[in-house]
């Protein structure tokens, strides 16, 4: 056999076999930003089968650019155990005790790293365009490629069965919105809809993304900007310590609910 032959051969037999083991999943997630990936590495530690499913080509949602293209963000102490977690360095700022400065092509290098290296798979260039919801219940994920998405091939997709779902799409809300608008299910908020992201209080918008991350609908959580926007919090721009302490939280909630 051609080496050329056998390069091609090994890729797609890999690659099969990786996608046919996540075809069902403990845990789905949509994104891979930072909280989806704190998540899925604490999930994976705790032996559950998770897989990120991310549109781009490079998982690390919004850390890569830091703030407005300065690749360093701000980490404040609350954080630092997840930061220690995953080897990332840091920075006292100076005159204002408890907040960091980090490097955030390396925050992203090492959440990914760290998500992976705990047993989660992540695919990339990979979009979710819609839910599977049987029975009342949200079941796992429509999956179609990225490049297919943008040209707007007629594709259909595949999907992916799971256990819990978490909408990790950041500032969008890509699940709860296909959750709210297409399978009209009433979300676990004041109006039973997305309130939708409120403007800059970064102290505000870095504890209601913490507490809002949790199960909106059984089978579907959210977590980060996503958890935020669904219940109307305010933005925080460059501070990355609520982002982390969402994918702690969220994961820590779907270990529970799924060992019971
Ligand atoms: O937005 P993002 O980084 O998620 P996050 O964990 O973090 C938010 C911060 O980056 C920042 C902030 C911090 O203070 O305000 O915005 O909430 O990453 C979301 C990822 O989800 C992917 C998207 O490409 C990005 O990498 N994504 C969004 N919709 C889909 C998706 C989809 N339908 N299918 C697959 N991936």
């Amino acid at each position: 056999m051609s080496i050329e032959n056998v390069i091609s051969a090994a890729i797609v037999r890999q690659f099969s076999d990786k996608l046919l083991e996540n075809l069902v999943v403990d845990v789905a997630i949509v994104g891979g930003g930072p909280s989806a990936l704190v998540a899925a590495r604490y999930m994976a530690e705790a032996g559950l089968k998770v897989a990120i499913f991310e549109r781009k080509l490079a998982p690390g949602g919004g850390t890569w650019g830091g703030g407005m293209l300065f690749n360093e963000v701000v980490v404040q102490e609350s954080a630092l155990h997840i930061l220690d977690a995953f080897g990332i360095r840091h920075t006292p700022i100076a005159d204002h005790p408890g907040y960091f400065t980090l490097d955030s092509v390396e925050m992203a290098s090492a959440l990914i790293y760290g998500a992976v290296h705990a047993g989660a798979r992540i695919f990339n260039a990979m979009s979710v365009e819609d839910i599977v919801f049987k029975d009342g219940k949200v079941n796992g994920l429509v999956i179609n490629w990225t490049p297919v998405e943008r040209l707007g091939m007629h594709v259909d997709p595949l999907t992916v069965i799971a256990d819990a779902v978490l909408d990790g799409t950041g500032h969008p809300s890509e699940i709860m919105h296909l959750a709210t608008e297409k399978a009209q299910i009433r979300l676990d908020t004041p109006t039973g809809k997305i309130l939708g992201e409120r403007p800059m209080w970064v102290d505000s918008g870095e504890a209601s993304t913490v507490e809002n991350t949790r199960e909106y609908f059984p089978g579907l959580f959210a977590c980060g900007m996503s958890a935020n926007n669904v219940s109307g919090g305010y933005r925080m721009g460059p501070i990355f310590g609520g982002m982390m302490l969402s994918g702690e939280r969220v994961a820590g909630q779907i270990i529970a609910k799924l060992r019971k």
